[in-house]
């Protein structure tokens, strides 16, 4: 997939237009709808800490984080940004920014040590404490289920490769519904499946480590499914009195076609957005089943490679029914892009990208970041919010991250307002001009944190953390100014833009 091509030479043979940069004169001047959701997002692992406090269970990522070599600095979350003990002043820089909701993830563990079975009553306490001091200060809850920390006890039996994985999952969404529902009305039930299944069961550079990137990705990416389903028609069938949505989020970069008068790229394109967006979107927003594209290439594959059967499971009927339609919203993560043009794969390579038979390249033009695959694309996020109204026919939809990180940390992070300025902008054409229904956005991230394997290396944070300090001081860094600028203004006045 990552296939070099000389792409400095590409404009010559194919004269492609990605839909070049947006400058400062194509900004839209205009307000977003009254009752936007303004927000930032961060996870459980990723800024927490108290790995093993008050009862909490192990995780797949408390064990990963250890075995040397999984995380590029040798850093782990065991501390991270200390949120758990500092959830108040978290609060307090959510506040003064003017964020009208909060997305966080529930540690599994604090909840249920063991996956399943027994609660651990100071877990529950934390997330109370927590949603009551965010409602004392008139932020909404955005509660995300599952943000990749999944209890080793779980993983020990299988994890996101056992069929069960799904009842277990419904069993901890329950009590998470039960004890938080009264407060909590937007519910996120999983984050980014696709990197559980392709990063943790597939190159295993995320937890638990497995590697299938042809064969167990597409197992755990099911069960995915299944659980997401089960926990949606739990909500809906026992606690609809609580009026809350209950949907999942899921990431996608934009895929351009390299020469957009090319039909085969635009196909390839098109390809691309299914096996990724479409890999979870489809069943649930459209069907009860995967893409037609996938169906049919994974199959024949399959065949070809003498397997004896399909390395894409079929849903039950059963199961069919409960996925399709399981959503009261979509969540999107967009970060970044690539331009995409067919390549037919070697028969040979059993692989979730051989399978897609394309090359998805970056553009040397696009301004980089501090993460090798994250490139500045504002274009992107417009585009993707008219695929996704198209594809599944106006569903509410949130942003539920979006982001650049850099390497410094610097408080005066001009880059990072940059970004946030036209890739909101854009946004904000998608709704106002396009007539997308986009109703909420969370920016990633509330301050800088544990980047996974990239560990404390890649910074996202609208604050720097001092994480040298036992303190874990934070402070605030310009974009969470212009942030709370724009949140104040609820669109792009002359006040917010032209300082950046
Ligand atoms: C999100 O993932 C996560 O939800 C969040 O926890 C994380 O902190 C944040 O974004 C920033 O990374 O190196 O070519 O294999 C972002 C989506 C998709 C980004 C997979 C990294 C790996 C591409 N991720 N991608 S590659």
């Amino acid at each position: 997939m990552f296939t070099f091509v000389p792409l400095l030479l590409l404009p010559l043979v194919f004269g492609y237009d990605w839909g070049g940069y947006v400058y400062e004169e194509d900004l839209l001047y205009d307000h977003f709808p009254g009752d936007f959701k303004w927000g930032c997002a961060t996870a459980a692992y990723q800024i927490e800490g108290a790995w093993d406090e008050d009862g909490k269970g192990v995780s797949i990522w408390d064990n990963f984080v250890r075995i040397p070599g999984n995380i590029i600095d040798g850093t782990t979350g065991d501390v991270a940004c200390d949120s758990y003990h500092k959830y108040k002043e978290d609060v307090q820089l959510m506040a003064n920014m003017g964020l009208k909701s909060y997305r966080f993830s529930i540690a599994w563990t604090r909840i249920l040590p063991n996956g399943i079975g027994e609660r651990n009553q100071a877990g529950i306490d934390y997330y109370k404490n927590l949603i009551a001091e965010l409602k004392a200060n008139n932020i909404e809850p955005a509660v995300t289920l599952y943000h990749w920390d999944l209890p080793q006890a779980l993983e020990d039996m299988g994890g996101w490769l056992n069929d069960s994985v799904a009842d277990w999952f419904e069993e901890y969404a329950r009590v998470c519904f039960e004890e938080f529902g009264d407060e909590v009305k937007l519910w996120i039930t999983l984050n980014e499946p696709h990197e559980t299944t392709i990063q943790g069961y597939g190159t295993g550079t995320m937890a638990p480590g497995k590697h299938g990137l042809g064969t167990l990705v597409y197992i755990a990416s099911t069960n995915l499914i299944r659980a997401h389903a089960y926990a949606y028609r739990a909500y809906h069938a026992d606690f609809a009195n609580q009026n809350g949505q209950v949907g999942i989020t899921l990431n996608v970069g934009w895929a351009e076609p390299m020469d957009p008068t090319n039909e085969t790229h635009i196909e390839a394109a098109e390809t691309n957005i299914q096996f990724n967006l479409g890999w979870f979107a489809h069943a649930i927003y459209k069907n009860g089943k995967y893409p037609d594209v996938m169906r049919q290439k994974i199959d024949e594959k399959s065949y070809l490679q003498g397997l004896p059967e399909s390395r894409l499971p079929q849903f039950t009927e059963e199961d069919s029914l409960i996925i399709e339609g399981a959503h009261d919203f979509l969540g999107i993560n967009f970060y970044s892009s690539n331009l995409v043009y067919p390549e037919i794969s070697d028969i040979e390579d059993i692989s979730y990208y051989a399978d897609q038979d394309l090359a998805a390249p970056q553009s040397e033009d696009w301004y980089g970041s501090g993460s090798s695959w994250l490139k500045v694309t504002p274009f992107g996020i417009r585009r993707i919010l008219n695929w996704a109204a198209k594809e599944y026919g106006d569903v509410d939809i949130y942003i539920t991250e979006n982001g650049f990180s850099d390497r410094q940390g610097n408080i005066d992070d001009l880059q990072r307002i940059y970004y946030y300025k036209h890739y909101l902008n854009q946004m904000l054409k998608a709704i106002v001009l396009d007539g997308v229904s986009v109703k909420g956005y969370y920016a990633w991230s509330l301050m800088d944190n544990m980047e996974w394997a990239m560990g404390y290396t890649e910074k996202f944070g609208m604050h720097a953390v001092n994480m040298s300090s036992p303190d874990r001081e934070r402070t605030p860094k310009e974009s969470s100014k212009w942030y709370g600028r724009l949140i104040a203004e609820n669109g792009y006045v002359e006040s917010v833009s032209p300082c950046f």
